[in-house]
């Protein structure tokens, strides 16, 4: 490209920042005026967990990068944290292992991720709230009217439709799961689905599917945010709920409603192992030479050049480790319905019909998610905040 092109190009994309930057100011400004006083005092909770200003300021910067932002909006993604306990959330259990907000709820090392989700204000949550029966069913009720059109309603678990729903009914009036997901969805400003099985009816949908479970968006028709994977990143989660803090909507989505922001990219291509795939050196059996070496596990089932999501560079456990470095290949946990497509989860998917070889692997990674988007594109302003309810187009 020519050097005059180079700076107009430049010169583009610094206004792009510079107007989504004055976008998140305007809407930081509305959140502090339109929302309740923040829950808690943020920077006295993570002291009181041990985590210095310093670390705040690292994790800062490691957010903005995640979401793929320019360090420029690091403040920003400050600012959004503080006000993090100020947005209402309505959180709903139906089939599921609870493994989601085990996983986010109760490291015992908390990372300021963690933090911020013990901090969210929480106005109604079956795992962590005292009351039961009809009590709870009252303070659900009082959520939704206090903050019509307000809170963020945060799903975990599958619906079955079998028998009517009945596979699954809830509280001293016997709802079915899908009566109460459509009465507190309606009412959302957004639906945030954590986990494989909100998302895309999870271990519950696998074959047979006795129950007829799907997730979310399928058994009510609506669009849904999706926080894939069994259980997902932390990071992911709350990082989607900074950017609709930033910027007053949700980021863009790909075609299964994941952030593009943290599932656009697939794991093969992020892999630490990567080389040694490139190279053909595989591990052929657990504990052989090539796994005592960090091979490729791609012999040994890895999934990973059909998974999207940001697993390499995120990692768990306050960035600690993540399945392939541990040892064990993806299993595709981020992907629709991956218990039956993915399996069996410790051999290479069936040579005939992939015919194995990176081409097909490519072609297979973009059938199965569709093409990625990334840059600017990543944080679009969408007008429309109110997500929910609205018919999938
Ligand atoms: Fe599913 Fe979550 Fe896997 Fe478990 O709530 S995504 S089975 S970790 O718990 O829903
Ligand atoms: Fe990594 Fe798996 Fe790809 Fe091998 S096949 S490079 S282990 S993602
Ligand atoms: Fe799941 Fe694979 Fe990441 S199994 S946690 S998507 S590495």
């Amino acid at each position: 490209m020519a050097k005059g092109n180079n700076s107009e190009y430049k010169k583009m994309i610094d206004k792009q920042y510079s107007d989504l930057m004055k976008h998140c100011q305007v809407q930081m400004e509305k959140v502090e005026k339109d929302l309740p006083e923040p829950r808690e005092d943020l920077q006295e909770t993570l002291k009181a967990h041990g985590v210095s200003r310093r670390d705040f300021i690292k994790w800062t910067s490691a957010m903005t990068a995640a979401l793929m932002l320019p360090p420029i909006f690091r403040p920003m993604v400050a600012k959004a944290a503080e006000n993090f306990s100020r947005l209402p959330v309505v959180w709903l259990h139906f089939a599921e292992c609870t493994g989601c907000s085990e996983a986010f709820l109760r490291s015992s090392y908390p990372n300021v991720d963690d933090i911020l989700l013990e901090t969210i204000s929480l106005e109604y949550h079956e795992t962590l709230m005292a009351a039961s029966g009809y009590q709870a069913e009252q303070n659900l009720e009082k959520a939704i009217k206090d903050f019509d059109g307000k809170f963020i309603c945060v799903i975990e678990g599958a619906l079955p439709r079998g028998l009517n729903g009945k596979y699954l009914t809830l509280g001293p009036k016997g709802k079915t799961g899908i009566q109460v997901a459509k009465e507190v969805t309606s009412k959302a400003a957004a639906v945030v689905c954590i986990g494989a099985c909100s998302c895309f009816g999870g271990v519950q949908a696998a074959k047979p599917n006795p129950t007829d479970a799907v997730g979310i968006s399928k058994a009510l028709g609506i669009s849904t945010v999706n926080i894939a994977g069994c259980p997902p990143n932390a990071v992911n989660f709350t990082g989607t709920l900074l950017h609709y803090l930033m910027f007053g909507s949700l980021p863009p989505l790909d075609s299964l409603g994941r952030p593009v922001w943290a599932y656009g990219k697939r794991i093969h291509d992020y892999c630490e192992r990567r080389p040694h795939y490139d190279a053909s050196e595989f591990v052929e059996e657990w504990g052989d030479k090539g796994a005592l070496k960090g091979w490729c596990l791609y012999k040994m089932g890895c999934k990973g050049p059909y998974t999207y999501a940001n697993c390499a560079k995120v990692r768990f456990n306050d960035a600690i480790s993540w399945p392939i470095m541990a040892g064990h290949g993806c299993i595709g946990c981020t992907e629709p319905a991956f218990w039956d497509t993915m399996a069996p989860l410790e051999k290479p998917l069936d040579e005939k019909s992939y015919g194995g070889g990176e081409k097909t692997v490519d072609k297979i990674g973009i059938v199965l998610t569709g093409a990625a988007v990334a840059g600017i594109a990543v944080h679009a302003v969408a007008s429309g905040v109110r997500h929910s309810g609205g018919k999938k187009s």
